[in-house]
């Protein structure tokens, strides 16, 4: 993979930058460099000695490492990886990690209270006292209440801190408990999502994932569209350690990265036709006879009947009444099985009793009903395809697609390790789809080794609901959140006050832990947002690109300098309680200060009579946390617990979560998870045997006649998102925003190492450095992101890519963007 060459990249634009804004006054607020350093009062007895507190990075970056923060003479000066008895295996650091001391004492940390003076954008800032601030907001925030109502007020809470007392979205996070009691609505930010959709879909909700220790007995693992190496460095030595066990490695990707140098088979793809590519492994595997049958048969939806409405056919369809019982979760439900081709006897049975549901020679017509079999539907889509095609769509050889098949088919178990990689396409539903049914034909989950290695997701340890929806120290109920607010409909609700033709009176906007400036799809309606809302609130550490709009700006703590609980699991399966290892510097205070402050200034402070230990305590209040032994008491002594149900390969023996206990193929009834009025095409959500091209990234869409590059933006090494831009460390390896192109084009283009380029296409454009990489596939650019607009030579890379979803999945979609290039 390449790193940032040095040669030929000039500092100039990102030293004009910091002139500019600094001459505008943007970083009024924020520290000299060495600020926090000041003279510190010291305790003499403790002189010189260290003292080492529990900490974690709080961000989400999916790993969230646990640390030793050191602090000698008040100050915090190091950091370390902390140390873990029971599994040293979860051990690691990596060089965010290490370098949070320059982040605590960075310049670019906001220091008090600020009110803005001068235009929206501009970062002209006056300075307030922490009252005067409450003071404004809870006014504001009153006045619209009454005029408007409580979802006059939205909160957009994102992912920079991912602890419970804080938190964005963090599960159960008091500042979710702050929006339930004003019975505000949330701005969704709709990331990630079609990976988590596909999975609840075909799985059924719950954790998925293949914890770490099994991975060694896998034969096979395949890095599917997914960058660990940068972005999941933890899980990266679990790979590699298991191909040090001997399982094989295979990275399938449109680039070649470090991944695939490290794997021992490398698979180029065209952009989002992962897809395509399985239907054309399917039908190698069916061509061969490799198909698992048999777990098909016991563990997928492949035998049921499908009516001609479309649903199933249910044994209340056969005259057998419903009965009631509890599902996967212990909740009541109704039961009505439903109904397969008893292969055995020759008739229509609960699939719960047929001896052997079957998979082909089913009558047309059963019990009085047109059906046909999931299965036989599956197999006409899958005919559609060869090898032959999908190589034409893929670019994939179809020895390759044939290897694959094969690897699939006859030498698991396979374990498939996946993240956003393939999330972020306008068809990236139906790529996940069908990379999970490719798991489910072939039998590659459910099974010891095999299954799905991912990270993220909650803990499973919380009582999330019991936090969010605590009742005032009176017994009063909070109002519970208002509506959720899709983000591609901010824009219009702010701009019209309506949605859907309904008043929808949205007047101010809370953000924290978020940089959606930056974050969101297509930077410049996030902006037309940002200007025209009446009032906005911005909590952060740092002046990020979002802050730069706020009316009242608020300065939230490092990490360090507030007692947490970091509360998702991601690869690591531990819960991390965080001391408060050093005061907050300047006027900067906790998300949990700030939330209690806003909350009881709002006259709910019967809400928010709870300490930090209540609050952790409560979210504690949980049935694993009791059967872990974990309580506030017992973390403040270990400082991490295990959840050990995480060690549990989630589907062993094909158990589904789904009602059925099977792996779901088909959709009866098909519900989009937003409504913007937007219409619906049914017919490519029932089975799910389904693939369609991207929007842009297409090779063969039509606007790339127009803009012929496809541009990817892989997430940055050096920093999380946009946090730890402002660690200067960091700067040495990536320094500065560029492009990297596939030599081929690049000559074509007329480019050498070091131009400057600008790429564009009607929603924006960015100028930025050329790099050459053989490693780039040809008519693709990759830009890491997550640079903030001051970085860039002009313009912003967030501002190439479109604010729309697919039919039927709220998911931004941040590589499905194309671009021409000019060379400046
Ligand atoms: N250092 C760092 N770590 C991070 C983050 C960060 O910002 N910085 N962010 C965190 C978060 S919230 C997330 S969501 C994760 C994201 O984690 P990943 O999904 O691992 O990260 P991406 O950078 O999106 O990398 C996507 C990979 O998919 C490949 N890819 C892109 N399109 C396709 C395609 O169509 N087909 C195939 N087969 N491959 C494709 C890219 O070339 C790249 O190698 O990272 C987390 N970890
Ligand atoms: N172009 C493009 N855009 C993307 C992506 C992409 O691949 N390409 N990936 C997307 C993905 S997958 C994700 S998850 C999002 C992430 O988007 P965000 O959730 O917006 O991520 P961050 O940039 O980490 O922003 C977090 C902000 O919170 C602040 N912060 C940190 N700690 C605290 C704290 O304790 N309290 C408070 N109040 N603030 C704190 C930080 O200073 C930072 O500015 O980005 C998305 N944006
Ligand atoms: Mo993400």
């Amino acid at each position: 993979m390449a790193s940032s060459n040095s040669r030929g990249f000039s500092r100039r634009s990102f030293i004009a930058g910091a002139a500019a804004l600094t001459a505008a006054g943007v970083l009024s607020g924020c520290s000299s460099n060495t600020g926090g350093l000041a003279p510190h009062t010291a305790d003499s007895s403790k002189a010189g000695t260290e003292e080492i507190f529990s900490g974690s990075c709080r961000s989400q970056c999916i790993q969230g490492c646990y640390l030793n923060v050191h602090v000698r003479d008040g100050q915090i000066v190091r950091t370390t990886a902390g140390h873990i008895e029971e599994e040293p295996f979860y051990e690691h650091i990596c060089p965010k990690g290490l370098s949070h001391p320059a982040r605590v004492y960075s310049a670019g940390r906001l220091q008090y209270p600020m009110r803005r003076v001068g235009e929206r954008g501009a970062g002209e800032f006056e300075r307030i006292s922490w009252d005067e601030a409450i003071q404004e907001i809870t006014d504001k925030w009153k006045g619209y209440r009454e005029e408007y109502g409580p979802e006059s007020i939205a909160f957009f809470l994102g992912s920079g801190n991912t602890a419970v007392l804080g938190g964005g979205t963090a599960d159960g996070s008091v500042m979710q408990h702050l929006q339930t009691v004003m019975g505000a609505c949330s701005v969704l930010p709709d990331r990630d999502i079609a990976f988590q959709s596909a999975m609840v879909k075909v799985f059924g909700p719950g954790s998925a994932f293949v914890s770490p220790l099994e991975w060694n007995g896998a034969n096979h693992i395949v890095i599917w569209g997914c960058n660990p190496a940068v972005s999941c460095k933890r899980m990266m030595h679990f790979y590699l350690d298991a191909k040090d066990a001997g399982a094989q490695l295979t990275t399938i990707d449109i680039q070649y990265n470090t991944n695939a140098a490290k794997s021992d088979w490398f698979v180029p793809v065209h952009p989002a036709t992962d897809g395509a590519l399985v239907f054309g492994i399917l039908s190698e595997v069916l061509a061969q006879g490799w198909q698992d049958t048999e777990f098909m048969r016991a563990h997928s939806e492949a035998p049921f009947l499908v009516k001609e409405d479309n649903t199933f056919l249910r044994m209340s369809d056969l005259g057998v009444a419903p009965t009631t019982g509890k599902n996967a979760y212990g909740m009541e439900v109704t039961i009505d099985p439903e109904v397969v081709w008893d292969e055995a006897t020759q008739s229509a049975k609960s699939h719960l009793e047929a001896e052997k549901p079957a998979l082909e020679n089913v009558p047309e017509e059963v019990e009085g009903f047109k059906v046909r079999l999931v299965w036989d539907m599956a197999l006409e889509a899958i005919g559609k395809w060869t090898p032959e095609k999908a190589s034409e769509v893929t670019g994939v050889s179809v020895e390759d697609i044939k290897r694959l098949a094969r690897m699939y088919g006859q030498e698991g178990p396979v374990l498939t390790g996946m993240n956003q990689g393939l999330n972020h396409y306008f068809n990236a539903i139906y790529t996940y789809d069908l990379i999970f049914l490719l798991m489910v034909v072939t039998g590659n989950i459910g099974k010891e080794s095999a299954g799905l290695i991912s990270g993220g997701g909650s803990f499973g340890i919380s009582n999330s609901n019991g936090c969010i929806n605590q009742p005032s120290s009176k017994g009063e109920k909070p109002a519970g959140p208002g509506r959720n607010i899709n983000w591609t409909a901010l824009y219009g609700i702010i701009h019209d006050q309506e949605l859907l033709g309904k008043p929808f009176p949205l007047k101010s906007l809370y953000c924290s832990c978020t940089n959606i400036v930056s974050n969101q799809t297509e930077q410049n309606e996030t902006i037309k947002s940002l200007k025209e809302v009446e009032f906005l609130v911005v909590e952060e550490m740092t002046m990020s690109d979002t802050a730069l709009y706020a009316d009242i700006l608020l300065p939230a703590c490092h990490w360090f300098e507030c007692e947490d609980l970091r509360v998702r699991s991601y690869n690591m399966p531990y819960l991390v309680y965080n001391d408060k290892a050093t005061e907050p510097l300047y006027e900067s205070k906790s998300d949990f200060e700030i939330y209690k402050m806003i909350g009881s200034a709002m006259g709910f402070e019967d809400f928010f009579d709870f300490s930090e230990k209540d609050y952790i305590s409560l979210w504690l209040n949980s049935p694993v946390a009791k059967k872990e032994g974990i309580t506030y008491d017992s973390l403040r002594e270990t400082k991490i617990a295990r959840n050990h149900q995480l060690k549990e390969n989630p589907f062993m023996g094909g158990k589904f979560f789904h009602q059925s206990g099977r792996a779901k193929m088909w959709t009866e009834k098909v519900v989009p998870e937003y409504n913007l009025g937007q219409e619906i095409d049914e017919s490519k959500e029932h089975l799910l045997f389904y693939w369609e091209p991207a929007r842009e990234a297409n090779l063969e869409a039509p606007i790339r006649e127009k803009y012929p590059f496809s541009v990817l933006g892989e997430h940055m090494r050096t920093r999380n998102h946009t946090q730890w831009w402002d660690v200067d460390y960091m700067k040495e390896y990536e320094r500065q925003p560029i492009a990297r192109f596939n030599p081929d084009d690049a000559k074509e283009l007329g480019i050498s190492e070091g131009d400057t380029v600008r790429l564009y296409n009607d929603r924006g454009s960015v100028t930025l450095l050329a790099t050459i990489n053989s490693g780039q596939a040809p008519k693709t650019i990759n830009c890491p992101r997550s640079f903030l607009t001051r970085e860039h030579i002009d313009g912003d890379f967030a501002t190439i890519s479109f604010n729309d979803y697919n039919q039927v999945t709220r998911n931004q979609c941040y590589f499905d963007q194309a671009v021409a290039v000019e060379k400046l």
